[in-house]
């Protein structure tokens, strides 16, 4: 039996983090073996490569490395994590994922979806994930969501118009794969996302 991959997605803010948890809530209490990560990170390797993306640092980073890099800790992050959580029947949850490259990389930094796309392909196979909640809302709303907790790290420093850019590639996808990727509208009370939330889980639960 093979598990089921889900993958939580939106600009910074959105709240990906705390309806995480509340998905991994709402599997265990149906009784599946929930595997909660996220990216970058995952692995030890991961983790550290994540560190080097986020810390600030003065010394300019090429587009091309940063990308390079994401999918440095993704191929670590499938080999050690996803693969065989999956391969065990597992839920796996994983906070970012590849949409976040093409939204981030190809739409924020502009690199444009080929590379990401070349990289998926070489790195991931035939992995997909089986179902992406989107989590949207203006940038000015998830900016200040983030903002409200302190230093900002190496992405959170980035102008609005960067933001603007992940938003719209994001939202671009959704449009492309809408079977896979729910669009979640994110800047209502907690309580309203997680109904919208519920409403795409009990979907699942009917296929
Ligand atoms: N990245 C990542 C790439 O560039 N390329 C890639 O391929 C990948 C994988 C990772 C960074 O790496 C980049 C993108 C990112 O910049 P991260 O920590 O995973 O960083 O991502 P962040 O977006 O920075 O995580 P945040 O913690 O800022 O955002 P979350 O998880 O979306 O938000 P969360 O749950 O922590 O909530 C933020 C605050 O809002 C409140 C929460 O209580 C919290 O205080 N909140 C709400 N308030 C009111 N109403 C609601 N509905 C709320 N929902 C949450």
């Amino acid at each position: 039996m093979s598990g089921y991959f889900i993958t939580l997605e939106g600009i910074e803010g959105v709240g990906k983090t705390t309806n995480l948890n509340y998905v991994r809530e709402y599997l265990e209490r149906k009784g599946y073996e929930v595997v909660v990560t996220r990216e970058p990170g995952g692995t030890p390797l991961g983790e550290q490569l994540r560190e080097l993306l986020l810390t600030p640092r003065t010394e300019p980073v090429s587009d091309m490395a940063e990308l390079l890099m994401m999918f440095a800790a993704r191929a670590q992050h499938l080999f050690a994590v996803i693969e065989p959580a999956l391969a065990r029947g597992a839920w796996v949850l994983c906070d970012r994922f590849t949409d976040a490259t093409f939204a981030y990389q190809g739409g924020g930094r502009q690199l444009a979806s080929e590379p990401v796309a070349l990289l998926e392909r070489l790195v991931q196979k035939e992995r997909r994930p089986d179902l992406t909640l989107l989590l949207d809302l203006p940038v000015e709303v998830g900016l200040a969501r983030a903002h409200s907790r302190g230093v900002p790290d190496r992405f959170e420093a980035e102008r609005v118009e960067f933001f603007q850019r992940v938003r719209e590639a994001y939202l671009a996808r959704a449009e492309q794969e809408p079977e896979r990727i729910k669009v979640i509208d994110a800047e209502p009370p907690l309580a309203q996302v997680q109904q919208q939330i519920d409403r795409v889980l009990t979907g699942l639960e009917r296929q």
